[in-house]
């Protein structure tokens, strides 16, 4: 008998089940099994890297049993889950996190002692897994590690892209992109499941109102374990790759051709190669739609294939599972999950509605209309003709819903007007009449012309409007198809309307946010559904952010708390602000400040060249490069500084107070003025730094590739932190947070979640400055004769231009999209800011001068923000969205 690989049992019959090898070794055995057998260390000289490979897969053994146990838990018990849908994860380093939340620090610091090795050092081998851009990406990171950490049954859905968001390097005083090979060295961090796989659909056409894809790929799955702080709970990211259905296409190989042959795999590779391909072009468009689609899709079939396992009965899916949409991003799920119910689960179109309008909600998180996902319906049609024609379906079954509520509105509006026009209208009539009778008296010429004056008159009065076609105007602002307002005939898809509409909740990011998206982005939406519409504000993990990131100032409120509780229970630093007062904590708190900026001095030198003191302020300003953002203010300010300490004298000098200025962010490849920012900042450094009379008064540091990894360094460090977007733009902001938790005190706008950090910090501890949300459309406006100039902002702007910076003529538009009426006529208002700006940046120069003050109010903006813990946040959706319960394992 040949025997089959069936007739191996598995689990194996012996009472070991305990998978692996992470319980049998420990952990300095493991980390040797590892490194010789696993990773083959032996005879080469990568050890360094090899060691944080064994490290790696080390934990991840660990990870596994912890990951293995909970799933099993969770599928004997059977709770409601939630699904995090996002287009990115930007996770960064795992080692220090997984390790510290499993609470295995102690023995790994203890057995890296044989190699003369520390966890912190070996960490450093780990490429970031850049799976995000920015804020957005990073948040869904934070909230992964909330959901474990407090025991909530749920998964994060996504791509597993090969290219992450590209690494930043600079040549020749500009910004350059090169790709980011995070999977080279293997990732220890991801199972891959070869046994979950799924297919999925593209192009096409209905024949007999049944979809035929035209193409199919694969969707296999890779889950990252993700484990909770201090608690058994392991939650999942699962990752999708793209693979052809067929590898290899034997035929066409056969022929001769093999580009042919293997077109398949590489259309598939396509899908799932990079992050946000670039957006500009319509190849790429089609591509972004087709990741869209991609990832929905297989985590739609995966839920509910996992919800049949155990369920006979599609309607009960909303009680096991919520989707919750990040960004538009996923929005095509509304219409694959009508698709999977009806199409593949024979569902009715009102079941199937009744079911995804239970399962799927919606958070927003930009108010910026480019950043609004709308579709052309031409592309949709193309890649997804069964979505589209459900799309219309859902719009028009939404459009003749609310038609009622909308023609009673015109109504209303028309019974206002109608009286004022119809007393109008008596009027205008009396006064013909007259003119008649006047007319009449002057004879038979004078009458026939009055007539026809009168009939002219008659002719051109206001008719009383047509109440159909009120009607049909104003439902088109409802409508989820749109016509483009720029390409006249051009019909659209509007990705957020879809959401609102086939969501049970819509949130924004932080209250400001939640505010305006009501008043100015869904106001028509919030008529119909108010109750839909909430506010989450955002929030950061304390582990990484505080805890991991700053173990030496996470130790000191430990040690004055007396518990380190509060890595969980963010609530407890409350507790630190008596110690803001005790002069003998602050100068321990001092000295922990300058032992992070002495690190971040060391990187400066590595990265840059450029020498740094640790003495001067650290002023940081780190995040995407956008001009919303105004990093631009940021260094027109600084060439006013730089410009002011040349034309001190040395005694005034010795009384300045000096400034690191630290910057970093990434340009998007194709974002024409971000890329001259960032060479505006570089050059301004060049001069600055190279200006043997400015010296240590100040630097100006533009650090390359600003990634996770690096703001774990540069947060701990900073001292002064900015957050400066128009009032209006910034929908939260998180940086903002990280920075106040880690003791930085903050410069910026009434924006975003500086508004509430400013709530709980008490905005007399803040450097606000600028105008405010509701002036934004007015000032917009009167940009048209603006002629305020603050003359340091001019003579700095002429400093530019002048060419005192190099490369004017490269600098030309920059300076003209903040002074040209034609050509962008500051439409972030910097101009209007200036002044206030420079105000705030003089009081800052003035606390600093008063070291116990400044780190008095330091230590408040550590024990005022606990708020904003991601662990309140994902609390929030928990029990006000996802209804999602805790299921500890016993
Ligand atoms: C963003 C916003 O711009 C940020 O203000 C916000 O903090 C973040 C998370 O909610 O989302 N939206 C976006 O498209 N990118 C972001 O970072």
């Amino acid at each position: 008998k040949v025997r089959s690989m069936l007739d191996i049992s598995f689990p194996p019959k012996e009472e070991d089940t305990s998978n692996g090898v992470a319980p049998k070794l420990g952990v300095e055995a493991s980390i040797e099994h590892e490194l010789k057998y696993r990773v083959s260390a032996n005879n080469t000289d990568a050890r360094p890297v090899k060691l944080y490979q064994s490290v790696a897969w080390s934990v991840h053994d660990r990870l596994v049993d912890a990951f293995d146990q909970t799933q099993a838990y969770w599928k004997e018990k059977d709770p409601k889950h939630i699904y995090y849908l996002s287009a990115e994860f930007l996770m960064g380093r795992t080692l220090t996190n997984a390790v510290n939340n499993l609470d295995l620090g102690g023995e790994y610091a203890e057995a890296l002692k044989k190699y003369g090795a520390d966890l912190e050092t070996v960490a450093t081998g780990e490429l970031d897994a850049a799976l995000g851009n920015g804020g957005l990406g990073r948040l869904a990171a934070c909230f992964l590690d909330s959901m474990a950490s407090l025991d909530l049954p749920g998964w994060g859905y996504g791509i597993r892209y090969r290219y992450g968001m590209f690494k930043q390097g600079v040549k020749d005083g500009l910004q350059v992109e090169l790709p980011d090979y995070w999977l080279d060295n293997g990732n220890p961090w991801e199972i891959r499941r070869p046994e979950t796989q799924f297919k999925v659909g593209f192009y096409g056409s209905l024949e007999d109102g049944k979809w035929v894809p035209g193409e199919e790929v694969i969707a296999e799955a890779y889950d990252v374990p993700i484990p909770g702080y201090k608690t058994k709970t392991c939650g999942n990211l699962r990752l999708w790759d793209a693979l052809a259905p067929e590898e290899f296409d034997l035929e066409a190989f056969n022929a001769g051709d093999y580009s042919k042959a293997v077109e398949q795999k590489r259309r598939a590779d396509g899908i799932t190669a990079v992050l946000y391909p670039n957006d500009a072009t319509e190849e790429g468009k089609e591509l972004r739609l087709k990741q869209q689609f991609f990832f929905v899709s297989a985590s739609l079939q995966d839920t509910i294939a996992r919800y049949l396992e155990q369920h006979k009965d599609l309607a009960g899916l909303p009680d096991k599972a919520c989707f919750q949409m990040n960004d538009t991003h996923p929005t095509i799920a509304v219409a694959e999950l009508m698709r999977l119910l009806i199409d593949e689960h024979g569902l009715s179109y009102d079941d199937a509605w009744a079911i995804t309008t239970k399962c799927v909600a919606y958070t927003n998180h930009t108010v910026m209309p480019e950043a609004l996902e709308k579709w052309p319906v031409r592309v949709l049609a193309k890649l997804l003709p069964r979505h589209m024609q459900l799309i219309e379906q859902i719009n028009s079954n939404w459009l003749d819903s609310i038609t009622g509520h909308v023609t009673a509105k015109v109504e209303a509006e028309l019974a206002a007007s109608d009286a004022e026009k119809q007393k109008k209208a008596a009027a205008a009539a009396e006064e013909r009449k007259a003119a008649l009778v006047a007319a009449e008296a002057k004879g038979e010429e004078a009458l026939a012309a009055a007539k026809k004056v009168v009939s002219e008159e008659e002719a051109a009065e206001e008719k009383p409007a047509d109440k159909a076609t009120l009607v049909e105007e104003k439902l088109k602002t409802y409508s989820i198809i749109q016509e483009n307002q720029w390409t006249k005939g051009e019909m659209l898809v509007n990705m957020a309307y879809l959401a609102v509409v086939g969501s049970f909740a819509v949130n924004g990011v932080a209250a400001i946010h939640s505010e305006i998206i009501k008043t100015d982005i869904f106001p028509h939406f919030v008529e119909i559904f108010p109750e839909r519409f909430q506010n989450k504000t955002n929030g950061v993990t304390l582990r990484r952010w505080l805890a991991y990131c700053n173990p030496e100032l996470s130790a000191l409120i430990t040690e004055a708390l007396g518990t380190d509780e509060w890595v969980r229970d963010a609530t407890l630093l409350a507790k630190l602000k008596p110690f803001a007062e005790d002069a003998a904590f602050r100068a321990r708190w001092r000295e922990v400040k300058q032992q992070k900026k002495k690190a971040l001095a060391e990187r400066i030198r590595e990265q840059t060249g450029y020498q740094v003191s640790t003495e001067p302020m650290y002023d940081i300003h780190v995040k995407r490069i956008h001009e919303y953002k105004r990093q631009y203010m940021n260094a027109i300010s600084l060439i006013h500084r730089y410009k002011v300490l040349k034309e001190m004298t040395p005694e005034q000098r010795a009384k300045a107070v000096p400034r690191v200025v630290v910057f970093g962010g990434k340009a998007a490849s194709a974002y024409y003025m971000a890329k001259k920012i960032v060479a505006l900042i570089l050059s301004i450094g060049e001069t600055v730094n190279n200006d043997p009379e400015i010296g240590d008064l100040l630097k100006v540091v533009f650090l390359p590739n600003y990634n996770v990894s690096e703001a774990e360094l540069i947060i701990p460090a900073a001292e002064i932190s900015q957050h400066i977007s128009t009032a209006g733009t910034e929908a939260s902001g998180t940086s903002n947070m990280k920075f106040a938790l880690n003791g930085a005190l903050i410069i910026g706008t009434l924006d975003g979640a500086n508004i509430e950090i400013g709530e709980n910090t008490g905005f007399e501890n803040l450097f606000i400055f600028g105008v405010k949300a509701d002036e934004i459309n007015k000032l917009r406006e009167d940009r048209k004769n603006f002629s305020d100039y603050d003359p340091r902002y001019t003579a700095a702007l002429q400093m530019v231009s002048s060419g005192v910076f190099g490369r004017p003529e490269y600098f030309e538009d920059l300076v003209a999209s903040i002074t040209d009426m034609n050509r962008g006529n500051d439409w972030f208002l910097l101009a209007n800011d200036f002044a206030s700006y420079m105000d705030a940046q003089d009081a800052i120069d003035e606390l600093y001068r008063d070291q116990e003050e400044w780190t008095r109010r330091s230590i408040i903006y550590t024990a005022s923000n606990g708020f904003f813990s991601s662990d309140r946040t994902i609390d929030q959706y928990a029990r006000e969205i996802w209804n999602v319960q805790p299921t500890p394992q016993p």
